[in-house]
């Protein structure tokens, strides 16, 4: 069923970038120099205070369908399945078809609709982006790759799915020898807008894999940063800070986070280890840097075309910084990143090499948040977002909206003035969760988006926590956790590290009810101690048997 556009309906920019920390680029405090993410913001809004997922894949399938990740199959996140959670609803492993897409809705109302870039939200046949609406597609299925054309996975469990897919096709073997993924995602996209039909609105979707490890930039970019962290990680976490004070994204008296503790201090480390961490860091902001370019050259084209002022862009990154190490990809050792990679100084950041920033980095990146990736703090969940597009008036930061990933298909929608069905075929979808942002963005009210009585929650590898009104309550399991229940109020204390349980039982109790009825609302199934993968291989794994019968697989 057709809808019928508005007049001139707005063309949709959606970028996301991947595992950058929150104040990395220069419009939210940073040093990586992203010129095209200042002029984005110049001409739109930042907006603070907005949550996501701690992984990439949660928050994709609630970005990309509005509804909570535990309802669109991505309840937690493959192949880190419990054995008691696989293939149970709202954790199929790919994106179900309970929900929509963006494109799904857009394309059903006449959108044409692009997307570039990383996907991981099915590999298999019948939940690819050509198979959830999208018109022409350039995607890499998996969760991460070699960024080259080597395309190399992450470890051997992610084979199944380090694929490079090409409008349904399978081109993983078809890289030109200077294939690099940034560049790669932008040069698509650019070509799908060139050819784009002017009598139709689009909807692009552009998803970087940077700066996703293994931490990999061409060669003219790896000494763009060379020395600039040699003054190691309390230099740049405070000068962070301080831009960011100036900006009006972090109060005046916030003070420094002190940060974890769990990994060694600048002065720790040996004049080695120093010249390591800071050509990681140095590869990282190359990475954000080119990421940033191939954004602006997608940016320009839309210029050229006319078709800027009518096109809302939303920028954002889709989880905090990653603490991880290479080895975290099950199976992977650090004594097989340490045979099976060339990590030598020289040949970091080139092909061959697996390297990633680390703990202590992440934790600058996500100044001034607590923790990072993988976390229920707020270093995992709170990333940068920023909009723009026509009547959006509104200039600068706003720290006054507590938003969520879900928000952005409604959002979206209701700019393009099409409502999302409610079933598909006759059966109903899984309700949104999220909220328009466009009567507030475009001063049509000046009402709140939520208000003190309206809550949003997140679970994900058992990290639990609700947001209602300033207060936040978090259980953080292992690793970085003791399956405790922490009490915190934002508003004062935005690195979370006074716990207000014991103080405010009764606001601990509201929210601990709250929790429990999000749980039961969106189906959450606590993880068992058996990983289904320890079970199965990942070819079985990633077949999904069963799931979807009359799709079947290639
Ligand atoms: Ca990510």
């Amino acid at each position: 069923m057709p809808h019928t556009l508005t007049d001139n309906p707005p063309n949709v920019l959606l970028i996301a970038v991947d595992d950058m920390g929150y104040s990395d680029a220069e419009p939210f405090g940073g040093e990586i120099r992203t010129p095209n993410l200042q002029q984005l913001s110049a001409g739109g809004l930042r907006l603070r205070n907005f949550h996501v997922s701690s992984l990439c894949a949660p928050t994709r399938a609630m970005l990309l369908s509005g509804c909570d990740n535990h309802q669109a199959g991505l309840g937690v996140m493959p192949p880190f399945h419990s054995k008691n959670q696989y293939l149970q609803p709202g954790y199929e492993g790919p994106l179900n078809h309970r929900v929509l897409t963006i494109a799904e809705v857009l394309k059903g109302a006449g959108y044409a609709t692009y997307m570039a870039g990383k996907w991981h939200l099915g590999g298999i046949k019948g939940y690819r982006p050509e198979d959830r609406g999208f018109d022409r597609v350039f995607s890499f299925l998996g969760g991460g790759t070699s960024h080259f054309n080597d395309n190399r996975p992450l470890s051997t469990a992610e084979i199944p799915h380090t694929r490079y897919d090409e409008d349904g096709r399978d081109v993983s073997d078809e890289l030109p020898d200077d294939f690099f993924s940034s560049e790669a995602y932008a040069d698509k996209l650019i070509g799908y807008l060139t050819e784009h039909d002017a009598e139709r609105p689009f909807f692009a979707y552009l998803a970087f894999t940077a700066p996703h490890d293994p931490l990999q930039v061409p060669d003219e970019w790896l000494d763009r940063y060379k020395g600039t962290y040699d003054e190691g990680y309390d230099a740049i976490r405070d000068a962070r800070m301080a831009r960011m004070k100036e900006l009006g994204l972090i109060p005046e008296d916030l003070e420094t986070n002190p940060g974890s503790g769990l990994f060694p201090t600048w002065d720790e480390l040996s004049a080695d280890e120093k010249a390591e961490q800071a050509r990681k860091m140095e590869l990282y902001a190359a990475m954000i840097e080119n990421a940033d370019h191939n954004i602006g050259r997608v940016l320009d084209l839309l210029k050229e075309q006319g078709r800027y002022d009518n096109t809302l862009i939303i920028f954002m990154s889709d989880n905090g910084a990653n603490p991880k190490e290479p080895h975290f990809y099950p199976p992977n050792t650090p004594e097989s990143i340490q045979r099976d990679y060339d990590n030598s100084f020289e040949n970091m950041g080139r092909k061959g090499s697996f390297v990633s920033a680390g703990g202590a980095w992440a934790e600058v990146s996500d100044t001034p948040f607590s923790y990072f990736k993988t976390t229920g703090y707020e270093g995992g969940t709170q990333v940068p977002l920023i909009v723009a597009g026509p009547g959006i008036t509104k200039r600068g930061v706003d720290t006054s909206q507590m938003l969520h990933v879900t928000d952005v298909l409604p959002t979206i929608l209701d700019f393009a003035g099409v409502a999302r069905p409610n079933e598909r075929s006759g059966v109903p979808l899984a309700p949104v969760y999220g909220r328009s942002w466009k009567p507030y963005l475009t001063g049509a009210t000046i009402a709140p988006i939520r208000g003190e009585y309206d809550v949003i929650g997140f679970e994900m590898f058992e990290c639990r926590s609700i947001f209602k009104g300033d207060w936040k309550l978090l259980f953080m399991a292992p690793p970085y956790g003791e399956n405790e229940w922490s009490l915190f109020n934002l508003r004062e204390d935005p690195r979370e590290l006074v716990d207000l349980k014991d103080r405010e039982p009764t606001k601990f109790a509201e929210l601990k009810a709250e929790w429990d009825a999000y749980a039961a609302a969106v189906g959450y199934i606590e993880a068992g101690e058996i990983k289904q993968l320890d079970e199965m291989p990942p070819e079985d794994f990633f077949r999904y048997t069963g799931l979807d019968t009359e799709l079947g697989n290639d």
